[in-house]
């Protein structure tokens, strides 16, 4: 009878929790780190899933500040050398989009995959 009742109260709680969290929430996966390093991005391409929220974590391994921009994706954010921002990108539908660094075009050029 007491395994029961802790049975049906663990069922209870997971029940509960996926109920208050929505659908398609963003999950501590849905993060994608991106590297700055000699004015190149690493990787220069990266793959998402499509139609949900993703963060792109820019880490900027430059002692020279960039600008994270996408026309496509519409963002456009500064980072400062030796540091790291969250872009927040998406729903986005399958496709490619394309970013770079705005102070270091001819170089730093990348592409975000949905899929
Ligand atoms: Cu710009």
């Amino acid at each position: 009878m007491r395994r029961l009742t802790l049975l049906s109260a663990a069922c209870a709680i997971v029940l509960t929790v996926t109920a208050l969290v929505p659908a398609g929430a963003a999950r501590a996966d849905d993060m994608v780190t991106i590297v700055i390093k000699d004015h190149k991005f690493e990787p220069a391409e990266v793959k998402i899933p499509a139609n949900k929220r993703v963060t792109l974590l820019v880490d900027n391994q430059d002692a020279t500040s960039e600008e994270f921009e996408s026309n496509e994706m519409k963002v456009e954010k500064i980072v400062g050398g030796r540091k790291q921002i969250k872009v927040m990108v998406g729903p986005l539908k399958p496709g490619r989009y394309p970013f770079f660094g705005e102070f270091h075009e001819a170089t730093a050029q990348g592409a975000v995959i949905a899929e």
